[in-house]
């Protein structure tokens, strides 16, 4: 018995190749058993890739089938519910037949009326028109041969309409000027009627009680004026008229040597008396009116003193 050596099978299978037909096959049951073998796994493919294409095959004939069934399904229902909105039209057309009919009806006989109307009045609309035309003819004719006096009336319409404003706005400015007026001489007329004397342009009060300087000056304040500011030689004269020792809106409290009016304004022009201010008393931070029979008649005091007082309230120059 032959021995066949595998691990030279190559060498083996290439010498059979070679002598192929110089060697009787029965001579190489290993290589039979080989074939045998090779062709079995082959054969093991075949029926293998069969198999798997024909379960493939099957799956997707599946597939198919669902997806034609889930198809059918659709057009199923997709025509019931074509078919229940063909019935529903249908009802709604019919159950509509009759208003559709009476609707026509009615518009054809209107039609019908209005056409009568206009044929049996077509002479009077003519002779409206005309009339009209007629109207318009003439119109313009008149407009035409009055042209220059239309134009010259329109432009004396516009001249007077601008003078009427002119003396209207002059109307208002007047009675705003008269109300003023009416509001200053009521003004006027309360003030005499309580005591004041108008003097330059300002109204003054002199006290009739006496009060500290801090009183006298509320006071004033009260009546909405302030104690008397002196800025001119007038008005200094014209303190001199009142017999009394009155307070004035002077003060030197806020800084000693500095005097201010109650306007706050720094004193410029003053009339003290000789030898004042003097603070005889210690501390005279407040100006009175004291030395009448002088033109310069200032006096420092002890703003506590209790005097008279002089208000002023100025009026519009
Ligand atoms: O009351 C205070 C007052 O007394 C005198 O005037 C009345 C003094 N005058 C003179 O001494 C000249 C003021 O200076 C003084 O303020
Ligand atoms: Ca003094």
């Amino acid at each position: 018995m032959e021995m066949v050596v595998l691990e030279n099978e190559p060498e083996v299978l290439m010498e059979n190749i070679s002598n192929k037909g110089n060697r009787d096959t029965s001579a190489a049951p290993g290589l039979k058993l080989y074939r045998c073998v090779a062709v079995s796994f082959g054969l093991l493919c075949i029926i293998q890739v069969a198999l798997n294409i024909s379960l493939r095959l099957s799956l997707e004939r599946d597939n198919l089938r669902k997806l034609n069934s889930d198809y059918e399904a659709g057009t199923k229902n997709l025509t019931e519910e074509r078919d229940e909105l063909k019935g529903k039209l249908n009802d709604y057309i019919s159950g509509n037949e009759a208003k559709i009919k009476t609707l026509t009806g009615e518009r054809d006989e209107l039609k019908r009326r209005l056409d009568v109307l206009i044929s049996g009045n077509e002479g009077k609309i003519k002779t409206l028109t005309g009339e009209r035309d007629e109207l318009k003819r003439r119109l313009d004719v008149l407009i035409s041969g009055h042209g220059a006096e239309i134009k010259t009336l329109t432009g004396e319409r516009g001249e007077l309409r601008r003078r009427l404003d002119e003396s209207q706005s002059q109307q208002n400015a007047l009675i705003r000027e008269r109300d003023e007026l009416k509001r200053t001489l009521n003004d006027f007329d309360q003030l005499f009627q309580k005591g004041w004397e108008y003097f330059h342009s300002s109204f003054y009060y002199i006290s009739s009680t006496e009060k500290t300087w801090q009183e006298s000056r509320d006071d004033c304040v009260s009546r909405g004026a302030n104690l008397m500011i002196i800025d001119s030689q007038e008005e200094q004269d014209f303190t001199r008229r009142f017999p009394k020792r009155m307070w004035i809106g002077l003060t030197d409290r806020a800084q000693e040597g500095t005097w201010r009016w109650v306007d706050g304004t720094l004193l410029q022009r003053s009339y003290w008396y000789s030898g004042e201010p003097n603070d005889e008393w210690g501390e005279e931070d407040c100006a009175e009116i004291n030395y009448k029979d002088v033109e310069n008649s200032w006096n420092d005091m002890p703003c506590d003193r209790q005097i008279h007082w002089i208000c002023e309230k100025k009026m519009a120059p």
